[in-house]
């Protein structure tokens, strides 16, 4: 009995770590891949996913998580224009099937995904990670989204939910999402989850949702995946097994009273895929990501890496966000997802993993 350990990497040309360095990480089953050129809303061909496979499988990788198929903003603003769309997205999901995909990992997050006013920030050690200043999220979304476009323009680095096609229009974006209540939102998530499920139980793919980065409402926004009551109301929502979790600690513990350890005890069955990523916490509401080791963070790996044991659990997990360690310097690394600090990540919870194992024989 085991969980699935994986990677997640940006693929031939857009990314600076190889397939040949991943497999050098005792325990790396799959990588956890995308297309990243392609748009939201566009369908995926089986040439272009064809290609990944082979990659792939020269390494001995599975590719059975993806991460992410996009979902088009008209979906989530329940657009007229929204049918078409959910045809291309079930499309795709036809298409990714027969190349043994069984997890889609995506989010349901408004305009932003992520968000974070520094990309580099000093951890005190010589390493940086990415930081949340709370006072500087404020009104105005233009600040952070420049910010991070910056580092798309200057060192050519495109960030999945961060297209510049969807900034350039950020104002009409903005506009456009205007009416979107949150009560709205999780009704036009329905619509969307109860119209691709159908085409999932045909191909055996589950949509495991991520939860949202920060678990807050941000410019005005909604966000819906902010705590544990959010997470029980989705899943009876759309109670159906193919209708799962990307349960991220990072993400829900930026919110320190959100217990992760908690919902993989309530929830493990409909948990597909596990991120593992620490945070720490500063009393003004600032929080910087931090390594993996329980003790440099306040989210609890160790409760949640045997919360998932106890449950038996067997589902797909990655290292989240990292530390940039070492030569990891701006341009040469994508942010929070350098080599080093994954790879550490991913021997600490081996470590814990086998250890917990091994008290149960
Ligand atoms: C990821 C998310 O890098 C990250 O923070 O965990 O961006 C995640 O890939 C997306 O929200 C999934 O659609
Ligand atoms: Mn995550």
């Amino acid at each position: 009995m085991a969980m699935k350990m994986t990677w997640r990497w940006y693929g031939k040309d857009n990314d600076n770590i190889q397939l040949s360095d991943i497999k050098q990480i005792p325990g790396v089953e799959g990588i956890v891949w995308a297309l990243h050129d392609k748009m939201p809303g566009e369908i995926w061909q089986p040439e272009e996913i064809a290609e990944v496979k082979k990659q792939a499988d020269e390494y001995g990788f599975n590719i059975d998580v993806v991460e992410s198929v996009n979902v088009h903003d008209d979906i989530k603003i329940g657009l007229p224009t929204r049918d078409q769309y959910i045809e291309n997205y079930k499309q795709t999901i036809r298409n990714l099937a027969p190349f043994g995909v069984k997890v889609i990992c995506y989010n349901f997050m408004p305009v932003f995904d992520w968000t974070r006013t520094d990309l580099f920030h000093p951890v005190g050690d010589g390493s940086t990670a990415l930081y949340y200043e709370a006072a500087k999220i404020k009104q105005d979304p233009h600040e952070m989204a420049d910010y991070v476009m910056s580092f798309t323009e200057k060192y050519h680095m495109t960030f999945p939910g961060w297209e510049p096609e969807r900034m350039a229009k950020l104002d009409e974006l903005f506009e456009k999402y205007k009416d979107v209540t949150k009560e709205k939102l999780w009704a036009n998530f329905k619509y969307f989850l109860e119209a691709i499920l159908p085409t999932c139980h045909e191909c055996g793919i589950k949509m495991a949702v991520h939860m949202d980065d920060p678990p807050w409402d941000i410019f005005g926004l909604p966000r819906l995946f902010t705590d544990a009551a959010a997470i029980d109301y989705f899943l009876k929502l759309v109670d159906d097994p193919y209708n799962c979790l990307t349960l991220c600690s990072g993400s829900l513990n930026a919110n320190p009273n959100n217990n992760v350890a908690e919902i993989v005890r309530r929830h493990a069955d409909r948990i597909a895929f596990a991120h593992i990523r620490n945070i720490k916490h500063f009393e003004n509401g600032d929080f910087s990501e931090a390594a993996h080791r329980d003790c440099c963070g306040e989210t609890g790996i160790l409760d949640i890496l045997k919360a998932y044991h106890d449950a038996g659990w067997e589902g797909y997990i990655r290292p989240d966000h990292g530390r940039h360690l070492w030569d990891e310097v701006p341009g040469k690394v994508r942010p929070g997802y350098g080599l080093y600090d994954r790879a550490l990540g991913i021997m600490y919870m081996l470590g814990v993993w086998d250890m917990l194992d091994k008290l149960e024989q």
